[in-house]
């Protein structure tokens, strides 16, 4: 499994008030922190509030290198914001994300192709996410035959399903196991698969269960990656020992241990 931290996030007020207040030293420890827990990517978005969002995705994506070296995942519902990501970042980025919305899809598969980065697309479009298997499957098909159509490689497209909070729709995590099986077998290679694992437990009193065992489910269904907290270090083991009991490496007594020292 790949994981993708989640921190840096304008959603968060520590992060929101070192945006404001230009203070890197806070970005750069939630950045080391991650790295040092496992996250393999992290997600830069700069939230709902930064007066300037592609200033401030540029002094993001700055502040972070200088910390650390993994790839980003550049996260903004707005193409300007992902260029000036882009722009900025030193290895390939990850463009999260387009939806299916044919103009919104155009755009970011240039700049896709123009900064050389992988591109995310969400199983939704302009009228929304659609509550069927089927209609979300058939979004992610389109993303990705857009995507080989500008000749982007396949193992460059990663496909979401969209989560949401099992709270408010308590029939999602079936069909976000049942999109991830149907996503997975519409090319060989198989488009990337990821989640953003914790919507589904936003309001939920016992957050960190929930987002838990949803990841395992989500792994055991062919769940490829996910954007998850990765201070989280049950959330960690349940994550690697599901990895184990998939057959994915092979057992030992210290293999939490073992599995984090490889990565
Ligand atoms: N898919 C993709 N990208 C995504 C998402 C997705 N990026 C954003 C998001 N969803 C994933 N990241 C988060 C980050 C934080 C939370 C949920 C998902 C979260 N935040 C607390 C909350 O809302 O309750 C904020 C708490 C606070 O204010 O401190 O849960 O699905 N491709």
């Amino acid at each position: 499994m790949l994981v993708i931290g989640e921190l840096i996030n304008g959603m968060f007020k520590n992060v929101r008030k070192a945006i404001k207040e230009k203070d890197k030293s806070i970005i750069q420890e939630i950045a080391r922190k991650q790295v040092a827990a496992g996250a393999q990517m992290l997600d830069v978005n700069v939230g709902p509030a930064a007066a300037d969002e592609v200033a401030a995705m540029q002094w993001l994506v700055e502040s972070i290198q200088e910390a650390v070296n993994v790839p980003l995942s550049i996260d903004s519902a707005k193409p300007p914001v992902i260029e000036a990501g882009l722009k900025s970042c030193q290895r390939k980025a990850l463009i999260n994300s387009t939806t299916g919305e044919q103009a919104k899809l155009d755009a970011l598969i240039g700049l896709a192709k123009k900064y050389g980065a992988a591109l995310l697309g969400l199983c939704m479009d302009e009228k929304g996410i659609p509550n069927s298997v089927a209609a979300r499957t058939e979004i992610g098909m389109k993303i990705l035959a857009a995507a080989m159509e500008a000749g982007l490689p396949t193992d460059d497209v990663h496909l979401d399903p969209v989560v949401l909070p099992v709270k408010f729709g308590q029939d999602q995590i079936g069909s976000m196991l049942q999109t991830i099986k149907e996503l997975k077998i519409l090319s060989d290679p198989a488009p990337k698969i990821v989640v953003g694992l914790s919507n589904v437990s936003q309001g939920c009193l016992n957050r960190p269960l929930v987002n838990r065992i949803a990841l395992v489910m989500g792994i055991a269904n062919g769940l490829d990656e996910a954007i998850l907290d990765p201070l989280d270090t049950q959330l960690m083991d349940a994550m690697i020992t599901a990895d184990l009991l998939l057959n994915k490496f092979i057992y030992c007594d210290s293999y939490l241990d073992a599995y984090r020292k490889a990565l």
